[in-house]
């Protein structure tokens, strides 16, 4: 059987996997992404050859899904679905965020889980991959029904994590407030102070620089991937989308590498800002996403700049584009609109912003395209630090956090080349997946048949 091209067996392998999990596009979407670039390496590698390892790595170790009860503001007793997606821990405890969104459905939460495992694996620190969250909508509730639902929700999972099992963190609609809520909850039904959670307040528990990691990473990495090239991001116009954690400490790296960006965006549309979202700007977007939760068009209402409604921002002219909000959020023709445009390098802060065709064209092009599971890879690099200094019992300083974040994030972009150099083009893509897969599947080899 394994005479047959890749491709043909990745044909196959993906009939297996759409049946064995209807219904679940994202997942699907995820793994065939992967398929692509590990099958043939799996096929040219005698020891993965015949060990089910693509199988085996793409189900998940357990699912936790529970109700989630809480009660508003008005009385009303509400009903919640809450899941824990424990996808691979062969090389280190169970890590990845919630996710507190409307959409959230297992498919998304088992590709989120899927992505996470590889990426952690990237981040050079022991952590396996896992993803959970809810169909809450935290937006337009209290501060005291955000709180009710956290601890109804951690009610229900505090008995399938903590710090040697599974450390949970934050994603989309879960940021410091939700996480301290649930750390609250964690502590007060426990009975322990433990490193339980990432993300935590800085006085208890939290590490320096966890907010801005995965967005500082994110423009660490592209600014990595210009270096190989002997360029930098210094007065590159850059174009991101998103306006929550990841969107706004982009923005704030690219101004501090001397990029200018030119965009922001929420679910209703995009501010176009060409003077560049810096200084009091940033400041005026963080207050207004971070403590009045407001909506994006504010920005343009405030600075007297154009609001896009219903619109992405990838038709406007940059030479680096960072989208920052959430999964397929950037299509095929977004791509080629972009490389027409200009656009040289890709900085994916969401997970999966971009779809299949869209990463095609990015490839053939030779546009620098820092997929993922590689270029946003410094949040939970920094939530590993988190783990590593709650369990020693210290904090490092911002100085200390900031050089290892720069340095994982070297060694991730140095991963890439190793394994995705095609005759001096680094194809990130086959680089990021390869990179990720061997350390999973070789842990999971050396424990036999698990
Ligand atoms: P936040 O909740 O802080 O912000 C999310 C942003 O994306 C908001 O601007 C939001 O707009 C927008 N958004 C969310 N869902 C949609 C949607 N369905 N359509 C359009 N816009 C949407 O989340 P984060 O910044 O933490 O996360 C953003 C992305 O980064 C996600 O893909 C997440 O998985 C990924 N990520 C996050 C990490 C972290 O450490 N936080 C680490 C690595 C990756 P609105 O306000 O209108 O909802
Ligand atoms: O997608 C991600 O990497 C995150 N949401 C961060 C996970 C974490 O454990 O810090």
């Amino acid at each position: 059987m394994w005479d047959e091209s890749s491709e043909a067996m990745v044909e196959k392998f993906m009939i297996g996997l759409k049946r064995r999990n209807p219904g679940e596009p994202e997942f699907h979407q995820a793994v065939e992404e992967v398929a692509h670039t590990v099958m043939p390496f799996v096929l040219n590698h005698e020891k993965y050859k015949n060990a089910g390892i693509l199988e085996r790595m793409t189900e998940p170790d357990r699912i936790v899904i529970f109700r989630v009860c809480w009660e508003d503001d008005q009385g009303n007793i509400r009903a919640n679905r809450g899941y824990r997606v424990q996808f691979n821990n062969s090389i280190g405890p169970y890590k990845g965020g919630l996710r507190f969104h409307p959409s959230v459905t297992l498919s998304v939460l088992k590709f989120l889980g899927f992505e996470q495992t590889f990426k952690n694996s990237l981040t050079t620190l022991p952590m396996g991959g896992g993803k959970g969250g809810a169909d809450f909508n935290p937006k337009g509730k209290s501060d005291r029904e955000v709180m009710r639902f956290c601890q109804s929700f951690m009610t229900q999972l505090f008995r399938h994590i903590g710090p040697n099992i599974d450390v949970p963190a934050g994603d989309i609609g879960v940021g410091g407030r939700e996480v301290s809520y649930m750390f609250g909850q964690y502590k007060r039904l426990t009975g322990e102070f433990t490193g339980a959670l990432t993300g935590k307040g800085i006085s208890f528990g939290g590490s320096l620089i966890r907010t801005e990691a995965t967005g500082y990473g994110n423009v660490y990495f592209t600014n990595e991937m210009f270096k190989h090239k002997g360029d930098s991001l210094e007065g590159k116009t850059c174009v991101v989308s998103g306006s929550g954690n990841v969107a706004q400490y982009t923005i704030e790296k690219i101004n501090h590498l001397g990029g200018t960006v030119v965009t922001a965006s929420d679910s209703s549309g995009f501010i176009h800002d060409p003077s560049g979202i810096k200084d009091e700007k940033l400041e005026f977007l963080k207050d207004l996403k971070n403590n009045k939760r407001g909506r994006i068009s504010e920005y343009a209402d405030k600075y007297g700049c154009t609001f896009q409604s219903g619109q992405r921002p990838w038709a406007v002219p940059c030479q680096a584009a960072f989208p920052c909000a959430t999964q397929n959020e950037l299509f095929g023709e977004d791509a080629q609109t972009l490389v027409n445009n200009g656009c040289i390098a890709v900085g994916e802060g969401a997970n999966m912003p971009s779809n299949i065709d869209a990463i095609n064209h990015f490839v053939k092009s030779k546009v620098m395209f820092g997929p993922s599971k590689a270029a946003n890879a410094g949040g939970v690099a920094v939530s590993g630090l988190e783990m590593t200094q709650n369990s020693m019992r210290l904090s490092w300083d911002r100085e200390e956090l900031d050089v290892r974040l720069q340095n994982i994030m070297k060694s991730i972009h140095k991963q890439c080349v190793t394994y995705g150099d095609e005759n001096g083009h680094v194809n990130y893509v086959k680089g990021a997946n390869i990179a990720g897969f061997v350390k999973v599947a070789d842990a999971m080899l050396a424990y036999g048949v698990v």
